[in-house]
């Protein structure tokens, strides 16, 4: 249902909170390297059958010159969540985050903040819960939990 792309394994380690998230709300997923410099042939095949293939949101991180979200929401006409990495060879991330953000019109990409895969993850999950009761209601579920987190801490703190 939510397909999980990154430019390189080396993406894995920030990407797989994306996954993680996605499993705590029950929904299906792949995950896979695509590499829009590297095996673009793929990327192209790979945005191009993903509605066909039945996916209905794309996660994509990529670091450095990140141009994997772009270019696969260039061809897709599925929402592209776009995780700005940050890869060994970042200038402190700035290079992922607006390579991945400043996108033509026409084009958007959903960018989240340097490394939050996590919020992709929730992102994916409230696009699929648009159309999905049981996604919906544990996304109900996952704010209550937010919220009372939060006013745990703050009885503890004034305790
Ligand atoms: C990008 O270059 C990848 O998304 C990764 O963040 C970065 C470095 O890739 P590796 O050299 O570690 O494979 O394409």
């Amino acid at each position: 249902m939510v397909g999980i792309i990154m430019g390189s394994d080396s993406d894995l380690k920030v990407m797989q909170d994306a996954a993680a998230m996605l499993q705590y709300f029950n929904i299906e997923f792949e995950l896979t390297v695509v590499s829009a410099h590297r095996t673009p042939l793929r990327m192209v095949e790979y945005a191009s059958k993903a509605a066909s293939r039945g996916l209905k949101v794309i996660i994509a991180g990529a670091g450095g010159a990140a141009h994997l979200p772009g270019m696969v929401a260039a061809i897709t006409t599925l929402p592209v969540i776009g995780v700005p990495v940050k890869s060994s060879n970042s200038i402190d991330g700035w290079d992922s985050v607006l390579s991945i953000l400043q996108m033509p019109n026409g084009v958007p990409v959903a960018t989240v903040a340097l490394n939050a895969a996590k919020n992709a993850g929730i992102l994916a999950a409230q696009i699929i819960g648009t159309s999905n009761t049981e996604v919906a209601d544990a996304l109900i579920r996952y704010k209550e939990e937010l919220n009372s987190s939060v006013e745990e801490k703050i009885r503890k703190l004034s305790a």
